[in-house]
């Protein structure tokens, strides 16, 4: 399926005038104050975030798994749903594949489709955290940090796999996440499953090609509930940098413990030139994977202000790898990704609106109260018509998630692939 321009355009005829108001409001507010508004609205249309291929269907939880009319049951049908979502909000021009959920068959067939609606490929992911069919060994014990050398072999090699088939996509980059961990005490060696691992991913880092990165998830629990091997950016960091210099740690929001000050995180990484990737999704309690800013907006603002400021500041660092890393259960998964693309550019315009100078005066004069104020203010500016600006001057839609339903997206969805297609994944 494909959204044709005209149907976008026809759908934002409506919702033009009452646009046009607002934005002329905002950005004559915005200029008084000293904002460049067309440079913040060249940021929000340069700010692409991957779409994971497997956040396309129902997600589930350990407890089941409710299926979404219409989901897409092979690759190709997961680049037309991205690239609808593209069409609609304009944010989504890249897609991330998880392998084996997701290996092409017909690699030219896939990049055709892919350019058809100017999605690219970005990080692959692997995956040694289920055990794949017919395959000689098991994860059950972990993967990269296996005690037995053919279970690691079998994982590293599975890793180079994945590069390859990232390589004839035009991928660049590689995620490692690894559910490697106990779930009671006294199950491993906690210094010879962080050797393994270290040694584990040195190979797999020898046969990265140059222009490529490698980038390294941290999570503190789950599926092990006493320790995993990676649990947090520190060791992330460690073992990227033993890596060598194209190796980075990646940081998924969801995989902190609660109050963790993930802003200062990412500054520390930025600043040592180390934050590779980022994995966006919004929680209450720990990996919950929910709509981006659906919980914590307040705390997805301070982040964007540390990003920002790194992007500004720290030339060290590469531009991170943006992904949204949400896959639930309840709502229409393609709904779900509008609702937190949404969420991410409105907390990026907000955080571009900082008066970094000012703030900066203020943290020099000790002036807690005024270091507030500044951030408050740019928070509570309605950057909406900003990301309508957008969105509207690439030919997508002001209100997307209001177009994708007049425009029953779903309908013609499930009409195309039925009541019980199924698409791989979690
Ligand atoms: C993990 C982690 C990885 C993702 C898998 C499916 O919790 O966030 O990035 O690939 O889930
Ligand atoms: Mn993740
Ligand atoms: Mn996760």
């Amino acid at each position: 399926m494909k959204i044709d321009k005209q149907h976008i355009e026809n759908s934002n005829r409506n919702s033009l005038e009452a646009h046009k108001d607002s934005f002329d409001y905002t950005a004559g507010q915005l200029t008084k104050k000293g904002v460049e508004v067309e440079n913040v609205i060249q940021k929000l249309t340069d700010f692409q975030v991957a779409i994971p291929s497997w956040a396309l269907g129902a997600g589930g939880t350990r407890f089941g798994r409710f299926g979404f009319q219409g989901e897409p049951s092979t690759l190709e049908q997961k680049i037309d749903d991205v690239g609808a979502i593209h069409a609609l909000t304009q944010t989504a021009g890249a897609i991330s594949l998880h392998i084996p959920w997701d290996v092409p068959e017909d690699y030219e067939a896939i990049k055709e489709v892919a350019q058809s609606h100017d999605i690219l490929f970005d990080a692959v992911n692997s995956n040694t955290f289920q055990d794949q069919k017919n395959a000689a060994e098991s994860y059950r014990h972990g993967s990269l940090s296996n005690i037995d050398e053919a279970v690691r072999q079998q994982a590293v090699e599975h890793n180079k796999e994945v590069i390859e088939i990232g390589n004839k996509l035009g991928s660049k980059s590689l995620t490692v996440w690894l559910a490697d961990g106990a779930s009671f005490p006294g199950q491993t060696n906690f210094q010879s499953a962080l050797q393994q691992t270290q040694k584990s991913l040195g190979e797999i880092y020898k046969t990265l090609p140059d222009d490529w990165k490698l980038f390294i998830e941290y999570k503190p629990y789950e599926p092990n509930f006493y320790s995993t091997v990676i649990q947090d950016w520190g060791t992330s960091f460690m073992l990227a940098n033993e890596c060598g210099e194209k190796a980075y740690t990646l940081v998924d929001l969801g995989h902190h413990l609660p109050n963790t000050n993930i802003e200062q995180i990412v500054s520390t990484l930025m600043l040592k030139g180390k934050l590779g990737g980022f994995h966006f999704n919004d929680s209450k309690y720990g990996d919950d994977d929910l709509t981006v800013g659906s919980v914590k907006p307040y705390a997805l603002f301070l982040i964007f202000n540390a990003l920002v400021y790194g992007m500004e500041n720290n030339p060290q660092n590469p531009y991170p790898a943006w992904m949204i890393d949400a896959s639930h259960n309840i709502k229409d998964p393609l709904e779900d990704i509008i609702q937190s693309l949404d969420a991410i550019q409105e907390a990026y315009a907000k955080a571009l609106l900082i008066d970094q100078n000012a703030l900066n005066e203020a943290q020099q004069a000790h002036d807690v109260v005024k270091c507030q104020e500044i951030l408050q203010d740019a928070y509570r500016t309605d950057v909406r018509p900003l990301l309508e600006k957008a969105r509207l001057e690439n030919g997508g839609a002001i209100h997307p998630l209001k177009a994708y339903r007049s425009l029953n997206i779903r309908k013609q969805l499930v009409s195309e692939r039925g009541t019980n297609s199924v698409a791989t994944g979690l």
